[in-house]
């Protein structure tokens, strides 16, 4: 009797000390990593073209901060610590369904909000459509929000113009069942721009995904990015998109992708 005292005392000290260890570990060591929201950059009014500011802060405060929220005390309770983002994203097979639904969460909105900006004037792109105008090239014109020229001479290589990539892009994203992204990458594969899509908070970067590639440019098609205004009229919203995309965070990632 008096081993089995010593032995159920023994546990359950050491259970207070490794659980005492494990709350040191999680919440006090300093290297400990915890992921946080990078600013917005614009004003949630500002794409108001397409998103009204309502939508814009929802989907920013409570939305996307929800995602990072439950990602780090995801990582806390499984007392997984981590240097990047990325390192988890890369190998998200190796972690559990909630933080590849966080980390995606997290990564896809960062993403996602810097592929948006207010619309500006951008004196290359106007020389571009002036130029193709000429050629007659392209058959949209009427677009003020236009790539530079060097994407667009991607997109005429890779997708046959800008308006094929805009429609192909477009109905990728109408088609997705649910919750889920559209994405322009740079397929790993096919070693050239295409056009996919992931369902919940997946993303291209993912060890799970089918198509694996860099992205370039993210759409969010959660009801929640865009019901207040558009209800279930997700083409409205998708066709209204294209006036507020930024064309120069899609080339920076274009060439960091292929290194030209
Ligand atoms: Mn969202």
């Amino acid at each position: 009797m008096r081993t089995s005292q010593s032995r159920r005392s023994f546990i359950k000290k050491t259970g207070i000390v490794a659980l005492g260890a494990a709350t040191i570990n999680s919440y006090a060591t300093p290297s400990f990593t915890t992921f946080k929201q990078s600013p917005l950059g614009y004003a949630y009014g500002d794409l108001a073209l397409a998103i009204d500011a309502q939508t814009m802060e929802i989907h920013y405060t409570k939305h996307a901060a929800a995602y990072v929220k439950n990602l780090n005390d995801a990582l806390a309770k499984d007392n997984i610590n981590v240097e990047k983002l990325t390192d988890l994203i890369f190998n998200i097979s190796s972690y559990s369904t909630t933080i590849r639904n966080n980390a995606g969460g997290h990564f896809n909105h960062e993403f996602f909000w810097k592929c948006m900006g207010p619309l500006k004037p951008n004196p290359e792109s106007t020389t571009a459509l002036n130029t193709l105008q000429t050629a007659g090239t392209i058959d949209n014109l009427s677009q003020p929000n236009m790539p530079s020229q060097k994407l667009i001479e991607q997109f005429q290589k890779d997708f046959g113009g800008f308006a094929n990539l805009k429609n192909l892009f477009s109905q990728a994203a109408l088609s997705v069942f649910g919750s889920g992204w559209a994405w322009l990458i740079y397929d790993y594969n096919l070693q050239k721009l295409n056009i996919t899509t992931t369902p919940n908070q997946d993303n291209p970067l993912m060890n799970i995904t089918k198509i694996q590639g860099k992205p370039l440019l993210a759409l969010d098609v959660w009801e929640h990015a865009y019901y207040l205004r558009y209800q279930n009229l997700r083409k409205n919203y998708i066709e209204n998109w294209w006036q507020v995309v930024n064309w120069e965070f899609v080339e920076q990632n274009f060439n960091n992708s292929t290194n030209c």
